[in-house]
């Protein structure tokens, strides 16, 4: 098999933070695979082995020309082990893989997946909730409410809004809550920014919440303006429920622990909100008006309504982070994942999303934007849109 001419495998192995993952590549049907098995093992618990198959699917989106046969990939940096590699080699022969068909049908992986999607459910809850009490459904959480004594209040709305939150968020309804956002920053305090970040920068069209960060001209402007946007959407109507944590930044101990005490979490001031989205007629489908899981017991059930239940982070940043912060919350996860290591490996420097640190000089690496950040890396600049690993 030839490969196209102008691709260059040398090039493409050499520094895997510089290849391009673009939203539409060239391989869906090999891909797709690959995204089910990170899945299942997201779902299942296993980080490491879904991380295996996050990667070989990131290579695979990678490339620039169809792959029709497996020496095409031989030599590739990305594509892990064997087994992959196996996936790959089946999919190409047949056009499906039998494992996948075989986990899909898995009811432990899709009781797992439909627990660990309710928000404030992550995938160890939602195997303890499993295993110990036999939940498989939402409906059994509802059915088993006063029995399983779940503490934590955002389940209560995630199992409530189940519905909504499930549902994917659009374009225009991520634009229409930066709006609102933005509308009552203005009334607290002008000069600021907002940016939505997460996959709508990157180009989705589609996302599972709304990531939006915000920072003032100058450090410190900042400080106390979250609570009291709170304060305001919560008086308008607009939130369903929030959770406000603190900032923690503490440049020594964020930069100065070794790399594995260092939580990929970052330690911005933030907000993590269940907002109650205005909608007009015609942005409620025909679906969204009449399904509604049955929550008679213990919640009220909900009626016909102008609004749809979204989640949205609200991420307060200082000035001099909001080059990294940016950069960090527009993902994805992966590419920040490999950009971390590289910087680590390679340029003995920590990136985080609060910035950039120099281990062997002991400093920070001021950048004004994303270009700055590329540049203290040593890479050229990559477009959000090619980001999509
Ligand atoms: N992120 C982070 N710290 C968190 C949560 C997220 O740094 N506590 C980063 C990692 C992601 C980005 O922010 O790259 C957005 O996170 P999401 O989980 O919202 O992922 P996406 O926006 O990429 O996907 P989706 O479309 O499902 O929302
Ligand atoms: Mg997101």
């Amino acid at each position: 098999a030839k490969l196209p001419k102008k691709f260059e495998k040398n090039r493409f192995n050499e520094n895997i933070c510089e290849r391009n993952a673009p939203l539409q590549h060239h391989n869906q049907v090999l891909v797709e695979p690959l995204l089910f098995l990170n899945e299942y093992w997201t779902v299942m618990g296993d980080e490491r082995r879904a991380l295996a198959y996050s990667k070989a699917a990131a290579t695979i989106k990678c490339l620039p020309f169809t792959v029709t046969t497996l020496t095409e990939l031989d030599d590739l940096k990305g594509l892990g082990s064997g087994h992959c590699l196996k996936v790959i080699q089946e999919t190409l022969e047949r056009g499906h893989c039998q494992e996948v068909i075989v986990k899909r049908d898995s009811m432990k992986f899709q009781s797992l997946k439909i627990l660990s999607s309710v928000y404030g459910i992550g995938p160890s809850l939602a195997l303890k909730l499993h295993s110990n009490h036999g939940v498989s459904s939402v409906q059994d959480i509802l059915k088993l409410w006063n029995q399983l004594a779940l503490a934590d209040e955002r389940i209560k709305v995630g199992v409530t809004y189940y519905a909504d939150l499930s549902t994917p968020v659009s374009c225009t309804l991520a634009k229409k809550i930066k709006g609102i956002v933005e509308y009552e920053l203005s009334i607290i305090k002008d000069d600021f920014r907002i940016e939505i970040a997460g996959g709508f920068r990157r180009g989705k069209k589609n996302g599972h919440d709304v990531d939006i960060l915000i920072t003032y001209t100058t450090d410190g402007e900042e400080k106390g303006i979250l609570s009291s946007l709170m304060k305001h959407l919560n008086h308008k109507g607009y939130i369903l429920h929030w959770r406000l944590e603190k900032s923690s930044f503490d440049e020594e101990a964020v930069f100065t622990r070794s790399p594995d005490q260092i939580s990929v979490m970052d330690h911005f001031e933030k907000s993590f909100c269940v907002f109650k989205c205005p909608l007009q007629g015609n942005e409620i489908p025909e679906t969204e008006r009449t399904i509604r899981i049955d929550v008679n017991e213990p919640f009220p059930s909900q009626e016909q309504r102008n609004w749809r239940a979204i989640r949205v982070d609200l991420i307060m940043v200082p000035k001099s982070q909001w080059a990294y912060a940016l950069l960090g919350w527009t993902g994805s996860k992966l590419f920040m994942r490999m950009l971390r290591h590289y910087s680590n490996a390679h340029l003995q420097k920590t990136l985080n999303s609060h910035g950039l640190w120099d281990k062997r000089e002991n400093k920070l690496i001021p950048a004004e934007s994303e270009e700055d950040v590329f540049k203290n890396l040593g890479l050229s600049y990559k477009d959000p849109s090619h980001r999509n690993f």
